[in-house]
């Protein structure tokens, strides 16, 4: 009797045992889904997130990039020079454009004492950007589409800063002497650009 009894209760606990791995695994199976479930939602928070991120650190550089202090550069050492803008008629002529907040040719490479002549480009030069100082040769005009011409001469060799009358669109000029040097320790690009007051941070100065 007490044998039939255990046996009884062994088949028991084997049944039991079995029954419980079935629902042992179908919890493991509910919670694998769960856990699918749960990564894919976190995985989304974590995408939108990343995404909001990137757009507040893009709007953030926009708003640095556009802060005069970030576009002050200084140029040390030897000077870089591209080949002097072609002279016509006795003037080096120079055709200027305008990309983001540059003016090109960056830079802008003339020959000391040869007049120069520079050809506004109204299509990429608009807004602001039309209105051209260059502190270093007593330059400041604003140039329209019927006059859309600077001239100037270059008196001493160097590198320079211009930029629009606000300081936000920059470039320089690169001066080469008789003899085609350029004096590394002539740079006043700093001091040439200077930014106003009346355009700081992102104003609605960009616009054509
Ligand atoms: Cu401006």
């Amino acid at each position: 009797m007490v044998r039939f009894m255990e046996e009884e209760n062994k088949e028991e606990a084997t049944e039991n045992a079995e029954i419980e791995k079935e629902i042992g695994k179908d919890d493991m199976e509910l919670e694998k889904e769960e856990t699918v479930k749960i990564r894919k939602s976190h995985l989304l928070s974590v995408l939108g997130a990343v995404v909001i991120v990137s757009f507040f650190i893009l709007a953030a550089q926009a708003v640095i990039a556009d802060t005069p202090q970030s576009n002050s550069r200084t140029v040390t050492g030897q000077v870089v020079v591209g080949s002097a803008a072609p002279v016509q008629d006795g003037k080096q002529i120079v055709k200027l454009t305008v990309q983001g907040s540059t003016y090109y040719p960056n830079p802008m490479v003339l020959k000391k004492g040869v007049p120069v002549e520079v050809q506004v480009d109204m299509t990429s030069v608009r807004g602001c950007f039309r209105g051209i100082q260059i502190p270093a040769f007593g330059v400041r005009k604003l140039v329209t589409d019927s006059d859309n011409k600077i001239t100037f001469t270059p008196d001493k060799a160097g590198t320079f800063g211009f930029s629009c009358f606000m300081g936000m669109g920059r470039g320089q000029i690169v001066v080469q002497d008789e003899s085609g040097q350029v004096p590394a320790d002539v740079n006043t690009v700093a001091q040439d650009i200077q930014s106003g007051s009346s355009c700081g941070g992102g104003c609605g100065c960009g616009g054509g």
